[in-house]
């Protein structure tokens, strides 16, 4: 990897589940568009950068269908959930080592093991291996995993909220996030065709969006889309940048990672 310090700072890049996995699929990784981004990743040699993904057909098939989210009701449960963080630790190697493999200093940390939620939502976070893995020159590989919470006993906690939630105490410039569509459309595109993609707006913009995004049909992507969102708005509150793009088209990512205007582009103002 060629290393280039990016004098605007942190940059975190949020690979979704539908990427990183195969759509539909159980257990299986989507090793090309694995291996793609991993070059992509090399070729921007962005640093310092925390890289954190999704769980898709590993994490999710699993946690429901031991309940993991609502939390702890019954002993049977607790093989749910380890299942569930084997799955995502075997994600998250099959993403570190398609980034070794490319030079990328990867280092795999499970949020589960310096995490603690309340709800749903960290109550604490013990930062300082992943500050003092920053300060190396390491590359940070997280991703939604299982935590333990201080009310439900255990539940999940979505890569976009860790991903979010790091861009605020780090105060990340930039917060990319990878999903499977080119960004956010003033209307669900599935929907009405006449949808346009919008490249830039504000948080104030958003407001007006909301009302379109929200209203749409298609809960899959949208409520997708609307959590993506919701944790966004505290990072770019504290100034970052958020840029959505769809990593399934190739070079997206890397453009994004160079600082160019791909999919929607979101700023305090
Ligand atoms: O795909 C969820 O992470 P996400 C991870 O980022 C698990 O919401 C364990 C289901």
């Amino acid at each position: 990897m060629k290393r280039r310090d990016n004098a605007e700072g942190l940059t975190i890049l949020k690979l979704g589940g539908s990427v990183v996995t195969e759509k539909g699929a159980l257990l299986t990784p989507n090793m090309p568009a694995i291996r793609r981004l991993a070059r992509e990743v090399s070729d921007a040699g962005v640093s310092p950068l925390i890289l954190v993904h999704g769980g898709g057909g590993f994490g999710h098939p699993l946690a429901e269908r031991y309940g993991i989210k609502d939390g702890f009701r019954e002993p049977q449960q607790l093989i749910g959930f380890s299942k569930t963080h084997e799955a995502m630790v075997s994600l998250n190697r099959f993403v570190v080592e398609a980034l070794v493999e490319e030079g990328v200093p990867a280092f795999g940390m499970p949020p589960s093991s310096f995490t603690v939620t309340r709800g749903g939502r960290v109550a604490s976070i013990h930062d300082e291996p992943l500050r003092m893995a920053l300060s190396l020159g390491l590359v940070p590989v997280l991703y939604g995993d299982v935590t333990l919470d201080l009310e439900r006993g255990f539940t999940v906690l979505s890569g976009d909220q860790i991903a979010a939630l790091l861009a605020v105490r780090f105060e990340a410039k930039r917060i990319i996030m990878g999903v499977d569509v080119d960004g956010l459309y003033t209307e669900d595109p599935k929907i009405n065709p006449s949808a346009r993609l919008i490249r830039h707006l504000t948080l104030k913009d958003l407001e007006e969006v909301w009302g379109g995004i929200r209203g749409s049909s298609s809960t899959d992507v949208t409520g997708g889309m609307m959590g993506k969102i919701l944790e966004l708005i505290p990072p770019i509150k504290h100034g970052a940048k958020a840029l959505i793009v769809n990593a399934l088209k190739p070079g997206n990512v890397y453009s994004a990672l160079k600082g160019e205007l791909v999919g929607t582009e979101i700023t305090k103002e």
